[in-house]
């Protein structure tokens, strides 16, 4: 796997257009920062809370707080590792966005999700974040990595 050249996360939610963002930006929107082992027991490195990022940015894009709370977030990594984790499981989710001050090597930021049905669900080297609402699948987990390549990938791969 190579390196990520850019920073850029790209977030997508429901009711939205695309949004690119940074670790920095994400940071400041969040608030506050903590040691990831206040959460998280051995992990390294510095976080800030997935909740707090997320209210701020809503409200920062004008959602009003009586509208519709996603029902899934899927997560989406550099080496096409991708998770989709019900909004349940996110309590406490925290997002590492560096280690000892400095960037994480492979991928901007990394989620992970102590109340979550997996360890596996911790993903690595986020670049995209999806925030979707589908009753239908209310409750749905999976992980693994992305198998298939849409016709918008292969055109950026040219
Ligand atoms: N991007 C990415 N994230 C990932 C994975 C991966 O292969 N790629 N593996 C997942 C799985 S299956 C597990 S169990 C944990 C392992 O995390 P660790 O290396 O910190 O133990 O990372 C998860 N996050
Ligand atoms: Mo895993």
């Amino acid at each position: 796997m190579l390196p990520r050249s850019d920073r850029t996360i790209v977030i997508h939610h429901f009711g939205q257009e695309p949004f690119e963002t940074s670790p920095e930006d994400m940071t400041a929107l969040a608030q506050s920062v903590f040691p990831l082992a206040d959460r998280v027991a051995g992990a390294v490195g510095e976080a800030f809370d997935f909740a707090s990022w997320y209210g701020a940015w809503r409200s920062r894009h004008g959602i009003e707080e009586s509208a519709a709370i996603p029902t899934h977030l899927k997560v989406e990594a550099a080496d096409a590792f991708e998770a989709l984790i019900p909004w349940e499981q996110l309590k406490d989710a925290a997002v590492q966005y560096a280690i000892d001050g400095e960037h994480l090597p492979m991928g901007p930021i990394r989620l992970y999700v102590p109340n979550g049905s997996s360890e596996c669900l911790n993903v690595k080297h986020v670049v995209a974040c999806h925030f979707i609402h589908e009753e239908a699948h209310r409750g749905e987990v999976s992980y693994g990595f992305k198998s298939s390549f849409s016709p918008d990938d292969l055109r950026k791969q040219r």
